[in-house]
């Protein structure tokens, strides 16, 4: 029963010539692309933060978002009637998954106990709404950034009291997250990171990190938790350093401290470009590390230096990180999260629909277009056939660890100057252009 966006209809797939903005171009959920449908391929979820809590105020100015289903208060039934129009809105946009902070779905009260009863109704609420929508939940994680105790970090904290405060609270956010039967669950560094180095022993804090996240591993085990881990990068913001700088931090932080087989990463574009890489160097880089768990979609703006936030209606973005979603035969139990919120000035309900439309259009377009460049092989063909050489006698040696210096010195002396090929960039760029049609 529509209740909460009733002039609004239900988003359907009308196809590229519809000039109904209420309306899908190019999600039409259960077209095949290479063999499964696109609601497989692409995964949508629906962050609850932002959709739902996110008020649109800047460090500037007040919120302007209109939510005539919430009264602002933290009473059983606000938050209750804005599960009701979270579920309301994803059948709509028929989106099929969502995300969560606890905090975000359940108000902290005066003390522990009376916060996890508080989360416990909620998740009791939550499950009877993902049951009667056909809804599941992505992951779960805890806001471990916004109360005042975690000014200085969560498990990075200079207090123990506060890590002991962090300790408890993921635990019962893995609990609701185990409860809902999410498939995965995030940590998020929040202000896991320092402001300045003048206050703060570096190595003592990355350790404790490290502790912490064996701790929930732990965890995870005794309860029998077996949805996916994800740390989630990110190099600033709060913190003006981060201990999850980026993907390369990452890897190095979980293989330094034993814990790379128990994480893979989720991974954001606007903390890609504000860590100075492409989305698409970031993904890579977790590829090939078989560590590409789950993405926030998003985006930056070109000339804002924070984490803004855009719906991600980047096609090329979208078609370069479909690659690589694709080449790796696609995010299993991840899936696509819009970790993004509507510009201030875009405040009306209405407003939400336009915001996940424009987004999930693109990505379905992104989808289209990197199959199309997948089955085309020219820009494939064009990396294999520059790395020819490498398909060799001499090749093989070295991938072995055979090969000597004396070894390379022989074959140089033997081929002579070799013959350099060009690397073709404009002319491979002008071709992907092609296929964005
Ligand atoms: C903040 C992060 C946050 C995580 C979840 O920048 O993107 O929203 O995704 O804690
Ligand atoms: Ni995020
Ligand atoms: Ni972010």
């Amino acid at each position: 029963m529509a209740e909460f966006f009733s002039d609004i209809p239900d988003i359907l797939f009308e196809g590229r010539d519809s000039k109904n903005p209420l309306s899908f171009k190019h999600y039409e959920a259960d077209a095949m692309v290479e063999g499964r449908s696109m609601r497989e391929h692409l995964r949508f979820a629906c962050a609850f933060w932002h959709t739902m809590r996110n008020d649109l105020s800047d460090p500037f100015g007040a919120g302007t978002a209109i939510m005539p289903w919430d009264d602002g208060t933290s009473s059983d039934q606000n938050t209750e009637r804005r599960i009701n129009a979270f579920f309301e809105f994803l059948d709509k946009m028929g989106i099929d998954h969502y995300c969560f902070h606890d905090r975000d779905v359940a108000p902290a009260g005066a003390s522990i106990d009376e916060t996890n009863r508080n989360l416990d109704r909620v998740v009791g609420i939550l499950e009877r709404r993902q049951d009667q929508h056909g809804k599941k939940l992505l992951w779960g994680t805890a806001c471990l950034f916004d109360h005042p105790r975690y000014v200085h970090g969560a498990a990075t904290s200079a207090s123990i009291d506060v890590f002991a405060h962090a300790g408890g609270q993921v635990r019962r956010a893995i609990d609701a997250t185990h409860h809902l039967g999410g498939s995965g669950y995030v940590f998020w560094g929040g202000r896991e990171g320092y402001s300045s180095l003048i206050n703060t022993d570096m190595p003592r804090e990355r350790e404790n990190l490290a502790r912490f996240l064996d701790m929930a591993v732990d965890y995870r085990r005794r309860i029998g938790f077996e949805g996916r881990f994800y740390i989630e990068p990110k190099p600033k913001e709060p913190t003006s350093h981060q201990y999850d700088f980026d993907v390369a931090t990452c890897l190095d932080f979980l293989r330094e401290f034993d814990l790379v087989e128990e994480f893979m990463l989720n991974i954001e574009t606007n903390h890609a470009t504000l860590a100075s890489h492409s989305m698409e160097h970031e993904l890579r880089s977790a590829a090939a590390a078989g560590v590409l768990g789950s993405i926030d979609a998003n985006m930056g703006h070109p000339h804002l230096g924070w984490d803004t936030d855009h719906f991600p209606t980047d096609l090329v973005l979208a078609t370069q990180i479909m690659r690589v979603v694709l080449e790796q035969g696609g995010l299993g139990e991840g899936g696509l999260n819009f970790d993004a919120k509507r510009r201030r000035g875009s405040f009306e309900p209405v407003d939400l629909f336009h915001a996940h439309i424009a987004g999930m259009d693109t990505f379905a377009r992104g989808l289209k277009i990197a199959a199309a460049i997948r089955s085309d092989r020219r820009l494939d063909d064009a990396i294999q056939s520059r790395y020819a050489s490498w398909d060799s006698p001499l090749g093989d040696s070295i991938r072995s660890g055979q090969c000597t210096l004396e070894d390379l010195e022989k074959h140089a002396i033997e081929v002579g100057e070799p013959a350099i090929e060009s690397g073709r960039e404009e002319m491979l760029e002008a071709m992907f252009n092609d296929f964005l049609r």
